[in-house]
């Protein structure tokens, strides 16, 4: 067979050999009858490819024939690498190739709903180009979405889901490490996990039932059939009514449990043990994808310290209060709330990760154990990147006549999770776990503005389709 490179892979070293390339035809430009210019792009990489007429090597048939290449059409290069005297204007290989050989394997239609190479700009860019009178339409956001095959294409987006690919990976080599058993969990339920609203109902061969909104209710009774730590990776769904930058219907859930020896500080230490790894990890392994990333959605990295920080949610009460922002003691955070600490926290601690902890138990799920010492408190947390919530996560209730009245007090139908509050009669260990939406974690790490942006297809109140 012929040997292939990747376009990812051509550079300087490659001088002067004769390579074989697979590609789409970004951009095609003819200089005259006896010039073309191909940028060829793969997998987000872009090279420039150039047809010289020259006897024996190139014919003016072969120019033609490159021209009439429809943009975005697969086409096999022979040619052999060079490197010009000056940097190339927008390929992302800084080496040329010297086209011997080319064949359009495959032609796309002549009229494109995405113009791949604008959907890649920057919003700057597009501003400059815009300014110089040049030609070109920003591609609006249902656009991608609609025809999102083509918007995967733009350099950016091939780093948004190889990152998120390494995000699950990290997540599940970690805890496998820490012996941890990968479990799946059913999201066809009888009852809701984390109270009403936003549940999708369906019919479950005559009877009521819902797709899970966490796979929470069977991780603990994994732990209850004495799995010791368990994790699922899988889909979440919730029937958000309102349309923001940050809930989906249907999310990706990282999801842990395990038992605990003495204190819910056990389940933050694995958080920060985790999430440290996971961030030196991505920012070493994934160069080429932040670099991507950041060149059409440009951001800081992310500050996180080596231990990480841990506030109570009393003491994040008294900074917004010192900072002159009135809050209930004992109700929840808003988004707004939230993001103000955030920014406190980073001027105080520098860090834009961190966890809060001992919420109040009102504002807390059924299943969570309230504080020993005062019971307006639970052992719980959430953790935060750039203000915002990636993670929630507690110690659970694990005695059955606690965990009955809890629900009944939260207004929960306690007959259709009946299974899972008897699994506590017979005998269970003290445990805690969490939740992590996988697409938050991405669209945080890399300051993205829209949770629709770190999710492939993603499913919002007003989208079911592609
Ligand atoms: P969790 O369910 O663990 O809290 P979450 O990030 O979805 O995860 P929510 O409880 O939904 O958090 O909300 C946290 C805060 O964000 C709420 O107190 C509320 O102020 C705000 N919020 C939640 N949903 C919406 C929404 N659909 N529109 C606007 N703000 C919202
Ligand atoms: P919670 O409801 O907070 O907790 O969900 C856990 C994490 O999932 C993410 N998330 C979402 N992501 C996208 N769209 C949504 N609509 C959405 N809702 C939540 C957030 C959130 O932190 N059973 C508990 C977890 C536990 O205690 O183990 C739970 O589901 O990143």
């Amino acid at each position: 067979g012929r040997v292939w490179t990747t376009v990812s892979s051509l550079t300087d070293e490659l001088k002067d050999q004769t390579v074989l390339i697979r590609g789409r035809a970004q951009a095609i430009r003819a200089v005259g009858k006896k010039m073309a210019f191909l940028t060829v792009r793969e997998k987000g990489f872009t090279v420039q490819c150039v047809l010289t007429v020259a006897p024996d090597l190139v014919s003016t048939q072969m120019v033609k024939y490159a021209t009439a290449i429809s943009k975005e059409s697969f086409v096999d290069i022979e040619g052999v690498v060079t490197v010009p005297p000056e940097a190339i204007k927008g390929a992302s290989q800084q080496v040329e190739v010297q086209v011997r050989k080319i064949h359009c394997v495959n032609r796309a239609a002549t009229v494109l709903p995405i113009n791949v190479e604008d959907a890649a700009r920057s919003e700057v860019e597009i501003e400059k180009a815009l300014e110089a009178g040049e030609q070109l339409v920003r591609v609006n956001q249902d656009t991608r979405l609609n025809y999102r095959i083509l918007d995967m294409r733009t350099p950016a987006n091939q780093g948004i889901f190889r990152l998120e690919c390494q995000v699950t990976n990290l997540f599940r080599q970690f805890l496998l490490n820490e012996d941890f058993v990968e479990i799946n969990t059913p999201k066809l339920t009888a009852g809701t996990s984390e109270g009403g609203a936003a549940v999708f109902k369906l019919e479950y061969k005559k009877q009521p039932a819902c797709l899970a909104q966490s796979p929470q209710l069977h991780k603990q009774m994994a732990i209850c059939g004495d799995f010791g730590r368990v994790f699922i990776v899988g889909p979440v769904f919730r029937a958000e009514d309102s349309y923001t930058h940050r809930h989906l219907c249907e999310f990706t859930g990282l999801d842990m449990e395990m038992e605990i020896k003495e204190h819910y500080t056990e389940v933050m230490d694995i958080v920060d043990r985790l999430f440290v790894g996971m961030f030196d990890k991505l920012n070493e392994r994934c160069q080429k994808e932040l670099e991507a990333i950041g060149k059409q959605y440009p951001f800081q990295p992310l500050k996180y310290l080596r231990k990480t920080l841990r506030l109570t949610f009393e003491e994040g009460i008294q900074m917004l209060k010192d900072a002159g922002v009135e809050v209930d003691p004992l109700g929840d955070l808003n988004t707004e709330t939230e993001r103000t600490l955030g920014k406190l926290v980073l001027e105080k601690y520098g860090t834009e990760f961190y966890i809060l902890h001992r919420y109040p138990l009102a504002v807390r799920p059924f299943y969570t154990m309230p504080c020993p010492d005062n019971d307006a408190y639970s052992n719980s947390f959430d953790v935060f990147i750039r203000g915002e919530e990636i993670i929630s996560g507690a110690q659970r209730v694990h005695v059955r006549e606690l965990l009955e009245s809890r629900a009944k007090e939260c207004g929960i139908d306690v007959k259709t999770i009946s299974t899972y509050i008897d699994s506590f009669r017979y005998g269970a260990p003290p445990h805690g776990g969490f939740g992590v939406g996988l697409e938050r974690v991405v669209m945080l790490f890399c300051a993205l503005d829209n949770i629709r942006k770190t999710s492939l297809f993603p499913r919002d109140p007003r989208r079911l389709e592609p």
